[in-house]
């Protein structure tokens, strides 16, 4: 069925009270619930309940039997009175397959609420603008379920005849029942504690399986970090007596933010450093983080129905980026937020499943989560702090909190507090939760020495309705270098012109600063105006986008000068001062993925040979300035940055060919302290023809074959392979005798992978895809949803 933004109405008929009884058995679970139900408005309609797969025992209503209409989806009672106290009794059987309701993972018995699931749970009004103050009790065997969790704060707990126990929670904040959950199980808490900033202490528990306990620790330093860091940028304080994190193997939906109680896969939140990498721990804090900053963007703060997801998704995400940045490299963040931003979003919104950040339809609510949802509306929340600045931002936050504290908001919420804390207009903003597709912005520079002037004449395109883009801009002395002048312009119109005065000197432009806008960018710069910039923009983003658009000239057209390109490398590999991460990054070939992106149709295996052509080139001009910054020590704080650098210049030692090379990976793999190292050693030699590969890969194995994640990368590296026979190669893993469909990650470690590297998928004889296809078949009789999943990475076909 459709569902239209338009159609919206208020809840007929609110519940500010429910009370939840659980009788837990993995076969037949009985739930009491009491709501306090109370007429919204003055009208006549009925109370409809809805409930999914649910054997009602007994309803009444203020303590009688009540007459009622029962059917597929739900209940509907008639309610003379404009209160009620509504009781029902319900048997439920927790699902084995679907996670969804009440369900068992591995011997837990654990919920997913969110999007419309807590039908199968209880009868109830189930939409995110029907907000209650939930108290739980569970009772179980103590043996099987020996922890009993639920939102909010523990009031009581105590035994009960027959081996049976019992908890009762209280979440004193009304929520909507997306957020309900309830996890009971054999699990062990790695536990802490965190003190607010207005002194209240918190209890902290990251809940595993026991034997996992020990690489719970990241996820519990990430937590306590986030705490802190929302206090400090945005005031937020933790608003519960406790905090419980509980990771669950195969947990199917990433993370979960319950209040209080947040879910997630364990495989996505268990780490140590000792086998992941520093990349995979920053995923982990980043995660955990999300999840914890939708304490107010999203629970404390919710939305008013489904179309409004972006409001909870888009701004947590936007501060999730920010305590990412807040904890590394801003630069390096931002540079790969934007990456991924191309590499998911952009391709969404050009493919055939396009849709606005708000959509205005949609059939069925988990259409909804995507990467538009979550990433493009975490850049308008960005646009919107950088068209206002910080501190109106931060007022504008604070008021939508404290005007929306406990209810259920839109877009409009969000944006009215932000005008008016801003004193600006946004009401052109409201078009990007409207628009589908990625806008062009077409520049050109004018320069009149005579006058010291230069005009930018901006256009962009589509214009229907156009946007307003935020972009923040600067002119750099084409001879000198200096900063010429620098500012925000605000593109609003199809097209316009901005002049900048004083300009001495031709300039050279710098657009889109810090990516200020979601936009692709169009303007002929010559080498020479690139080059300048990749050494010279101080805005570390845009020093690393001119610095790709060098590489992706290079890369596009073989026959094109390389001097400029492989000047502004040594020049920066020589700045002793510049962060080791940023310079990592800047050095870094795009992906090839990106060298075809925005181009009508593309060539795979050309762009592939191009690539490393061109990585050998680098490999060879520069192999003293590799040498040296694979030599850098990696410890201390800028560790990390270190770690990164040597590994891209490993990489490009390999490739230069150079006779000690191999050696000297395998050396850094055998002797690396770190999975970082070693797993940058083993992924250049995996690119390689050196004879050290087949070693290294051995040992790898031998070493991890018994840690499942680890296998899984050993596969995956091999899969995405930039060696020309990756073609023959990858498909056969599949007869390696480690490679099973029974466990989750394999598949995609091997065939996910494999897709996912260009020049091997799409090889011209068509084997890629055929490889592809026959998986997905095969795939589809067990797990249609993976099947589906698999399928996807043919999105692209058109081109
Ligand atoms: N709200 C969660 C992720 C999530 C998405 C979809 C779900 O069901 C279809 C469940 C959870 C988050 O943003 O972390
Ligand atoms: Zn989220």
């Amino acid at each position: 069925m459709v569902v239209r933004r338009e159609d919206y109405r208020p809840p007929a008929w609110l519940v500010p009270e429910i009370a939840l009884e659980f009788d837990l058995d993995p076969v037949r679970t009985r739930v009491r619930a009491r709501l306090t139900v109370v007429r919204n408005g003055a009208h006549r309609e009925p109370l409809r309940l809805d409930g999914i797969g649910l054997k009602l025992r007994s309803l009444t209503v203020d303590g009688r039997p009540a007459s009622h209409k029962l059917d597929k989806s739900g209940l509907t009672v008639k309610l003379a009175a404009d209160r009620a106290t509504v009781e029902t009794a319900v048997d439920l059987l927790p699902s084995v397959a679907e996670q969804q309701g009440l369900f068992e993972l591995g011997g837990v018995l654990c919920t997913q609420c969110e999007p419309e699931h807590f039908r199968r749970i209880t009868f109830f009004p189930d939409r995110p603008d029907v907000l209650s103050r939930f108290s739980v009790r569970i009772e179980a065997d103590k043996a099987l379920f020996s922890v009993l969790l639920s939102n909010g704060d523990l009031r009581a707990a105590g035994d009960s005849d027959d081996g049976r126990h019992w908890a009762e929670w209280c979440d004193p904040h009304p929520k909507p029942c997306y957020l309900f959950a309830l996890v009971a199980g054999q699990l062990a808490a790695r536990t802490d504690s965190f003190t607010t900033g207005s002194g209240r202490e918190v209890a902290l528990g990251v809940w595993t399986r026991e034997a996992d306990l020990a690489r719970a620790a990241h996820a519990m330093e990430s937590l306590k970090a986030v705490m802190r860091w929302d206090e400090d940028a945005y005031g937020r304080e933790y608003d519960l007596s406790r905090y419980n994190l509980v990771a669950l193997p195969n947990f199917r939906f990433g993370a979960m933010e319950n209040k209080g109680l947040a879910i997630h896969d364990a495989a996505q939140v268990l780490a140590d450093p000792a086998t992941a990498t520093d990349s995979e721990l920053d995923v982990v804090a980043a995660l955990v983080a999300h999840e914890y900053l939708h304490n107010w963007s999203g629970n404390r703060v919710t939305c008013r129905d489904w179309f409004e997801l972006s409001l909870k998704e888009g701004f947590t995400v936007f501060r999730d980026q920010g305590f990412s940045a807040d904890r590394g490299s801003a630069a390096v963040r931002r540079i790969e937020d934007v990456r991924s931003l191309h590499a998911a979003q952009f391709v969404e919104d050009a493919g055939p499943r396009a849709h606005p950040v708000r959509p205005d339809r949609y059939t069925e609510v988990a259409e909804l989560f995507t990467a538009t949802v979550y990433v493009k509306g975490a850049e308008i929340v960005r646009m919107i702090r950088t068209v206002l600045g910080e501190a109106a931002f931060r007022a504008g936050a604070d008021l939508y909190f404290a005007r929306h504290d406990g209810g259920a908001a839109t877009w409009e919420d969000f944006l009215g507090a932000m005008e008016q804390a801003g004193g600006a207009s946004l009401a052109s903003f409201r078009r990007w939760y409207e628009t589908v597709g990625t806008p062009t912005v077409t520049a050109a520079l004018a320069y009149d020495p005579g006058a010291e002037q230069a005009t930018l004449r901006l256009s962009q395109n589509p214009v229907h309705p156009p946007l307003p883009i935020p972009l923040r801009v600067a002119l750099f002395g084409a001879g000198s270098g200096a900063l010429m002048a620098e500012r925000l312009v605000v593109l609003e119109a199809a097209e316009a012109e901005f002049t900048f005065a004083g300009i001495g000197e031709l300039p050279a432009l710098s657009l889109n600063r810090g990516f200020s806008a979601p936009v692709r960018i169009k303007a002929a710069r010559a080498l020479d105006e690139l080059a300048l910039l990749a050494s010279r923009d101080d805005d570390p983003f845009s020093r690393h986008a001119a610095m790709q658009d060098l590489m992706l000239a290079a890369l596009r057209d073989p026959s094109s000068e390389r001097g400029p390109l492989v000047e502004a490398l040594r020049q920066a590999l020589g700045e002793g001062a510049l962060d080791r991460g940023l310079l990592a990054e800047l050095v870094s070939l795009p992906p090839q993925k990106l060298v075809g992106e925005g181009l009508e149709s593309v060539d795979p295996g050309q762009i592939h040979s191009a690539w490393k052509a061109l990585r050998r080139e680098l490999g060879r001009e520069l192999e003293p300035e590799w040498r040296e910054a694979q030599a850098v020590v990696a410890a201390g704080p800028g560790a990390k940055g270190a770690r990164r650098l040597r590994g891209v210049a490993l990489g490009y030692l390999l490739a230069s060919g150079a006779d000690d090379s191999g050696a000297m990976a395998l050396r850094e793999f055998e002797q690396a302290e770190t999975m970082t190292e070693r797993e940058d050693a083993l992924r250049a030699l995996a690119d390689s023809d050196a004879s050290e590969r087949t070693r290294a890969l051995a040992a790898f194995h031998r070493r991890y074959r018994d840690d499942p994640r680890l296998l899984d990368k050993w596969f995956a590296l091999q899969a995405l392979s930039a060696r020309d026979d990756t073609i023959e190669t990858a498909p056969r893993l599949l007869a390696h005798p480690d490679f099973t469909i029974v466990h989750p990650g394999r598949l995609g470690a091997v065939v996910g992978a494999f897709a996912a590297n260009p020049h091997a998928f799409h090889d011209p004889s068509g084997r890629g895809y055929r490889f592809l296809a026959d998986v997905t078949l095969v795939l589809d009789r067990s797990d249609p949803r993976g099947a589906a999943r698999m399928a996807r990475s043919l999105n692209d076909w058109r081109r």
